[in-house]
């Protein structure tokens, strides 16, 4: 890899001239759209950052201070292994494309299309959150996930660019067009339009969100088109740092509730300023609902097909699983009947979104049994979180047309209606987390709603000097 490149690469883009034109003709549009959606107020300063600059174990975490205008975006895919096969579906063991089939060309764009989609609208999402940081600590890594999502589109909009010709370069405008929450152009998928404007939600965001990334990049990561493989494996090594953001995150918010609950003779975390567990157990239905959305119907020929054709595995598939046909199993499937909920057995390969759900799903309850043990060291008893029903508020798949309560019971319209409140943010609820909402730059210093991390980054402390801020 060169990085004289202007892009730095380890495609050997200096030896494809039409492609690395082409990608040199986005590169001032993504730098627009960076400088107008990017973190607004912080991109004169300079901020400590993990670049990549190779895939290589001692290469890829390179830190220091960078303007975030200046990172330098690249294009990194995980080495080619010699003689990769297919790995799953109707083509298994037949030797794994380096181009796109004719065949699967609509269906692989589609699915490049809205993973790419993602990465831009969480930076948009994200934009206004540097302005009240609970601590530099955390500005500095909101702002490295912002850097990295907007890596993962330059990694995605490469293989539109390499592999889809003329109407990959055009998804690829289209890519920095679309807004988050706009009317007119929204983002694809409707989590990506929600409002991420203060921490809570950003910490519930890459808790919750960014972990759906994680799944949906590790079944593309079995793909038989290998150049998304390559590419996927790649993200997901960033994508672990967002994880561990969220999941801390959300485990220091959980650390203050309880240690304030037990500090104010009315255990009233909030008189102490701090976010109460009800509010935080309200936000973790919000968002865990909102992401299990996206995962796509439980019953689904798209899913069957995905499969079939060898584009999307499972999680794990060459490593989990020793049936790569899945053609034989079927699914048990909850599904509501006559008013009850009883089981229905889908052919496997139809139910490949909840196979790939119930990974997300387990592995969420372990962060949630992190959080309660974090909740019992402080002292605190009788209170625990829990993660909903994956049921509960849903508008897309199998559920979406009946109401169900946290539990997974159905209940009626009524008293859905009557019990909303306790069991999601309530307009009052949000203006109180938003009321926390008060930067605080100095190093070492947090906000009084969170606890500090157990230790910095890369070896620094807690108190190091995250970001050189301008005086403002
Ligand atoms: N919202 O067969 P169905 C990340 C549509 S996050 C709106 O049930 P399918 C990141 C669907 O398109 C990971 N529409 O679903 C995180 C279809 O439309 P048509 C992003 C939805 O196709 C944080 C219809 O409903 N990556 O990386 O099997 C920060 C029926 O579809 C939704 C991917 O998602 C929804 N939630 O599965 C930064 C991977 N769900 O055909 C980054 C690529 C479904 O009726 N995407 N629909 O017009 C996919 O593999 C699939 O598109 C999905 C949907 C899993 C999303
Ligand atoms: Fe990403
Ligand atoms: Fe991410």
């Amino acid at each position: 890899m060169s990085l004289s490149d202007s892009i730095p690469n380890n495609v050997d883009l200096g030896s494809d001239r039409k492609l690395l034109r082409a990608l040199e003709k986005w590169q001032p549009n993504f730098l627009s759209w960076w400088r107008d959606m990017g973190p607004e107020g912080f991109q004169e300063d300079q901020i400590w950052l993990r670049t990549a600059i190779s895939v290589h174990a001692d290469g890829w975490a390179h830190y220091d201070y960078v303007r975030m205008p200046e990172y330098r975006w690249g294009i990194f895919l995980e080495p080619q292994q010699g003689d990769r096969r297919i790995g799953f579906g109707d083509e298994a063991d037949v030797k794994a494309w380096d181009e796109v089939p004719g065949e699967y060309r609509g269906m692989l764009r589609r699915i490049i299309v809205t993973q790419a989609d993602t990465e831009p609208a969480s930076v948009e999402q994200q934009r206004l959150l540097g302005k009240t940081a609970p601590s530099l600590y955390d500005l500095r890594n909101l702002f490295q996930v912002n850097v990295e999502e907007g890596r993962h589109l330059w990694a995605m909009v490469h293989l539109l660019h390499q592999y889809f010709g003329r109407d990959g370069r055009e998804e690829a405008e289209a890519l920095l067009e679309r807004r988050s929450g706009d009317v007119d152009k929204p983002r694809i998928l409707t989590t990506f339009n929600e409002r991420t404007d203060e921490w809570l939600s950003f910490f519930m965001f890459t808790m919750f969100t960014d972990r759906d990334g994680k799944y949906q990049l590790s079944a593309l990561s079995e793909s038989g088109f290998d150049p998304l493989a390559r590419c996927t494996r790649f993200m997901l090594t960033e994508e672990a740092f967002h994880l561990s953001v969220g999941e801390n995150g959300v485990g220091r918010v959980v650390q203050r509730a309880a240690e304030a609950t037990l500090a104010d003779p009315n255990g009233d975390a909030r008189a102490q300023g701090a976010i109460d567990l009800t509010t935080i157990q309200k936000y973790i239905n919000f968002w865990f609902s909102s992401a299990v959305e996206l995962f796509g119907g439980e019953v689904s020929s798209n899913a069957a097909d995905y499969f079939a054709t060898g584009i999307k595995g499972r999680h794990h598939e060459r490593k989990k699983y020793d049936d790569h046909a899945a053609l034989r199993d079927v699914y048990a499937l909850p599904v509501v009947e006559g008013g009850r909920v009883t089981t229905q057995e889908v052919p496997l390969r139809n139910a490949m979104n909840e196979v790939l759900r119930d990974e997300y799903v387990r592995d969420c309850e372990r962060a949630c049994r992190r959080w309660n043990q974090v909740i019992r060291k402080s002292g605190l008893t009788g209170v625990a979180l829990t993660l909903p029903s994956r049921r509960f508020n849903r508008s897309i798949g199998a559920y979406a047309d009946h109401c169900f309560d946290p539990a997974g019971e159905i209940v009626s319209d009524a008293v859905f209606t009557a019990r909303k409140d306790d069991w999601l943010p309530t307009p009052e609820d949000r203006a109180y987390v938003q009321s926390l909402m008060v930067p605080h730059y100095a190093p070492g210093e947090f906000a009084p709603w969170i606890a500090p991390p157990r230790k910095g980054v890369k070896g620094r402390p807690i108190d190091f000097e995250y970001a050189k801020l301008a005086a403002r």
